[in-house]
């Protein structure tokens, strides 16, 4: 039988308001929380987590079938296992590191420059609304291939699509509503998928068209689950990451003056950020076999979530855990963002981000870009901080006032 912990649940108000405030009596008292409406079990510890993440063959992701090939219109990355996977992750890989990522990181410096010059003069800007979520949308566009002119559109549909994923309960109303909008995203990428395959260009959905790996290619099915899986993945949290990132920094002035100092502690600074308050908190899998855990069982066929933000708080994996600190020495800056990492806000194992050197690039070319712009960087006054989203979570909104740039001071052309 399950052990049910009556004091909490996740599926609460209480829990979501302030998640963190939960985690440590989840890790001690319930580390293996089963939630009966949702017929799931939520893991909570450092080490449990890590288990399952890496322990492909007893956890696997055949949840995905139900929580994300139904959006995604196909099989996606992590669904896959053996060579296939590897040739096709190599594929994928390739089109998110070297030559590929410094060609990104432009589109990110010209959309980035783009989308703030308008609120410099002012000095104010909703760090979430104004600028995180359209950048997101416009770099990830711009990677793609995408027509800029879409970009409504496109956003309005990902919404849909990232609404599915991430939702632990939906109404069948809001379920139909979210698969209209990924059949209406697979019909638009159609043609450019065809086109693509005929004229290749030098575009993400060009190389997923055209490259092969071990005699392995990609179908049009596989095509478009991959571009719709970047279009989320690169979006959702993207914004959250930005945004949690200064409000840490405005939280803490004498680490954001010493990242003002030294541009080069942003990694360190952006790789806390991830591990003190992960944009994405739940990783689902589904138990092959019947599994203990120091604090209870999991039955085999048993949906299992992995809560990365608690596992990222356990004192057991880091010291003095609710601490923000850019300098703490068990965070390992540099294999935070590889598989050696620590903290799990890329997950762990086979099917670790492929975005996770993408995601860096752009929060270090992003972050490194607004800090000498937002000089005497505020929140505005009367604001009140406030989080949204347990599968993804992140700042609903976070309006900065700052000195406004004279005309032409501003470094941006
Ligand atoms: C469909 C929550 C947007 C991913 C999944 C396999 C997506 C996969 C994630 C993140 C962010 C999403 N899962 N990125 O958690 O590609």
């Amino acid at each position: 039988m399950p052990v049910v912990s009556p004091d909490v649940s996740v599926l609460s108000e209480d829990f979501a308001a302030d998640p963190y405030r939960w985690f440590p009596h989840l890790r001690e008292r319930a580390p293996v929380h089963y939630e009966p409406a949702i017929d799931s079990y939520f893991l909570s510890r450092h080490e449990d987590v890590k288990r399952v993440l890496t322990d492909h063959e007893a956890f696997t992701t055949r949840t995905l079938q139900v929580r994300a090939e139904p959006v995604m219109r196909g099989p996606v990355l992590a669904q896959m296992t053996g060579a296939e996977h590897t040739a096709k992750r190599k594929i994928v890989v390739r089109a998110f590191t070297g030559q590929a990522l410094e060609e990104h990181i432009r589109a990110v410096r010209a959309n980035a420059a783009e989308l703030m010059a308008p609120f410099l003069p002012r000095g104010r800007m909703d760090l979430v609304n104004d600028f995180g979520k359209p950048l997101a949308v416009h770099v990830t566009l711009d990677v793609l291939g995408l027509d800029s002119g879409d970009r409504r559109r496109v956003a309005e549909w990902n919404a849909g699509v990232t609404e599915f994923i991430t939702s632990l309960a939906l109404t069948p109303g809001r379920r139909r509503r979210c698969l209209e909008c990924a059949e209406q995203l697979e019909a638009h990428l159609r043609p450019v998928i065809e086109q693509r395959r005929r004229a290749p260009g030098e575009d993400l959905i060009s190389k997923l068209c055209t490259a092969g790996f071990d005699g392995i290619a990609m179908s049009d099915r596989e095509v478009t689950a991959l571009v719709i899986n970047v279009l989320a993945a690169a979006t959702e949290p993207a914004d959250k990451t930005l945004a949690l990132l200064f409000k840490h920094l405005i939280d803490h002035p004498e680490q954001l003056a010493q990242v003002r100092r030294d541009p080069g502690l942003l990694p360190a600074a952006i790789a806390e950020t991830l591990r003190y308050t992960p944009p994405v908190q739940l990783i689902p899998r589904e138990a092959e076999e019947d599994t203990v855990f120091g604090g209870g069982t999991v039955p085999a066929g048993a949906t299992v979530f992995c809560m990365i933000g608690a596992a990222n708080r356990d004192p057991g994996a880091f010291s003095d855990p609710d601490t923000f600190d850019i300098h703490r020495p068990d965070l390992g800056t540099a294999r935070s963002f590889t598989a050696a990492a620590q903290h799990l806000a890329f997950g762990s194992g086979l099917h670790q981000c492929v975005g996770a050197a993408f995601a860096r690039a752009e929060l270090d070319t992003v972050a490194g870009m607004l800090l000498p712009l937002l000089d005497r960087v505020r929140y505005r006054p009367g604001f009140r901080y406030r989080e949204s989203g347990l599968y993804t979570r992140g700042p609903v909104a976070l309006p900065l006032d700052f000195t406004p740039a004279r005309k032409g001071g501003t470094g941006l052309g």
